[in-house]
């Protein structure tokens, strides 16, 4: 196995591509022009943003920031990705060695437990792939995308996609997602790649992030070095969380002490896991400690959740020590996700609910080599599951944030009151509504070159249309 070439990565999934504005641009490629979208794609290839350029661009920002320049840098960052149902149209069958990729989000609907009323119509079309473009200002990123719908003439009768959609999001003051908590504080150090950005970070083999490398199973030797990218539509009903939190913890007569958080806010840091500033509750369990760094140096008490409940979403998400080591290696995810919408308005504040016609959320995004071991095993085995962690002697609940219940059953956890751990606590209704999502494999950028654009073709990949309804 040769060393890892960081030019030969996207850079989403190592590095993140630098952004303040995102959008998630999704196509079909059009009935019989595999051939000319690979002629399309071939010049697009260049443009694709490497780790290596990625990681540039954001010493570039941190050397500005050092300096206290005010000059924003211009920049922006294409990436490229195709679904199961992108690779067939342009005949590439060869298999990946994922059925959770192969059979895609419509089909896991059930597994993940999303309503299918939910999900937007687009989200039920055929997408054959996703183009992420970022940049710093709307303006750059504007041009950008219409440089890149350009390469492919969309919309002209020469075209060789067409949109099915596009989503697209802006990061919020200081990295708050919308319910106004830190976000991608926790992120896998891989090995190899980049030193840990937050204290404490264990490595992770490159095999569990890329594919066909140390801790990944055997693939075709192009798929080397690209990753599975997981992609949710998640919206987010903030006043309805907000309201619920204070209510609930008013209810309860969470303690206050002087000084001390809001039962709001301490309730709400049990559902997370960590206080808004992204410190974990683990470390600072009755109020948050802003000149406490934010860490990942911490391991969970596998029989105890006075200091942070069972089901805290970060617990779910990545238990730490309620699991083996290998299993909290095998699960990790690097995350990718941008907040989207507006904020909240002072008459959704008033009014306790979101407004009508109106949405926000988080675009959420995470990479792994291997789909049933990442994103759909969270949410499915641990997320959604009330058993999980199963070490201890009570039966933890489902994640407040993300966790759906089974059909039925009430969405409900244990260990919200500090003061009453193993007190049974009815979460209400979902504040996280996934509206869509698709599976796609973020290829390297020598298999683009030689498997997607017209190098492809040479290899006898003329490209096919399946019908939908072979696929599913
Ligand atoms: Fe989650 N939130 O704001 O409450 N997430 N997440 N997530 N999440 C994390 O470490 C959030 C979602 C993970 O290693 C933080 O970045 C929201 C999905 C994982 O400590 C916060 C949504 C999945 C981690 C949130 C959402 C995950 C994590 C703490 C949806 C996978 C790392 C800050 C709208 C299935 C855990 C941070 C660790 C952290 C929130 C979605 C997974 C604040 C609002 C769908 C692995």
């Amino acid at each position: 196995m040769s060393g890892l070439n960081l030019d030969n990565v996207q850079g989403d999934i190592l590095e993140g591509l630098a952004k303040k504005n995102q959008t998630f641009f999704f196509f079909s490629i059009k009935a019989n022009q595999a051939s000319r979208f690979r002629d399309d794609l071939a010049r697009l290839i260049p443009s694709i943003t490497t780790t290596t350029q990625a990681r540039a661009f954001h010493d570039a920002i941190k050397k500005a920031k050092n300096e206290n320049s005010c000059e924003l840098i211009k920049n922006h960052g294409i990436n490229i990705a195709f679904s199961y149902k992108g690779l067939l149209a342009l005949g590439i069958e060869d298999d990946l060695g994922d059925a959770v990729f192969k059979n895609g989000m419509f089909a896991d609907i059930k597994n993940l437990r999303d309503d299918l009323k939910e999900w937007a119509e687009n989200f039920k079309k055929d997408i054959h792939g996703v183009i992420l473009v970022t940049a710093n200002s709307e303006d750059d990123l504007g041009e950008a995308l219409h440089n890149i719908k350009r390469k492919f003439s969309v919309g002209h009768t020469l075209a060789t996609i067409e949109e099915v959609t596009h989503l697209s999001g802006d990061t919020r003051l200081a990295g708050r997602e919308h319910f106004g908590f830190k976000d991608g504080v926790s992120q896998p150090v891989v090995e190899g790649v980049g030193a840990a950005t937050v204290k404490g970070e264990t490595p992770i083999r490159q095999g569990v992030v890329l594919l066909g490398r140390e801790g990944d199973i055997k693939r075709p030797d192009w798929a080397q070095d690209g990753s599975f990218l997981a992609f949710r539509y998640l919206e987010q009903l903030v006043p309805e969380f907000d309201t619920f939190l204070e209510a609930r913890a008013s209810e309860m007569k969470l303690l206050q002490t002087p000084g001390g958080p809001t039962g709001a806010e301490l309730l709400g840091a049990r559902l997370v896991g960590r206080w808004k500033s992204g410190v974990p509750i683990i470390l600072a369990p009755s109020k948050d400690d802003p000149t406490a760094t934010i860490s990942n140096d911490f391991k969970f008490d596998s029989q105890d959740q006075v200091k942070c409940p069972f089901a805290a979403h970060i617990r779910k998400s990545n238990p730490r020590s309620d699991v083996d080591d290998k299993s909290a290696e095998k699960h990790r995810i690097i995350r990718r996700g941008i907040p989207f919408g507006p904020e909240v308005s002072a008459k959704e504040i008033s009014d306790k609910k979101t407004a009508k016609d109106l949405e926000r959320g988080l675009l959420f995004a995470c990479y792994q080599s291997n789909l049933g071991n990442g994103f759909q095993f969270i949410q499915k085995a641990w997320a959604n599951n009330p058993d999980f962690p199963f070490k201890n002697p009570i039966i933890p609940g489902i994640d407040p944030i993300i966790g759906v219940a089974q059909p039925g059953m009430k969405r409900q956890m244990v260990g919200a009151n500090p003061q009453k751990p193993n007190e049974t606590f009815e979460l209400d209704q979902k504040w996280v509504i996934p509206r869509g999502g698709e599976y796609f494999f973020s290829p390297s950028l020598s298999a683009l070159k030689s498997k997607f654009g017209t190098a492809g073709s040479a290899a006898g990949q003329s490209g096919h249309q399946v019908h939908p309804s072979t696929l599913s």
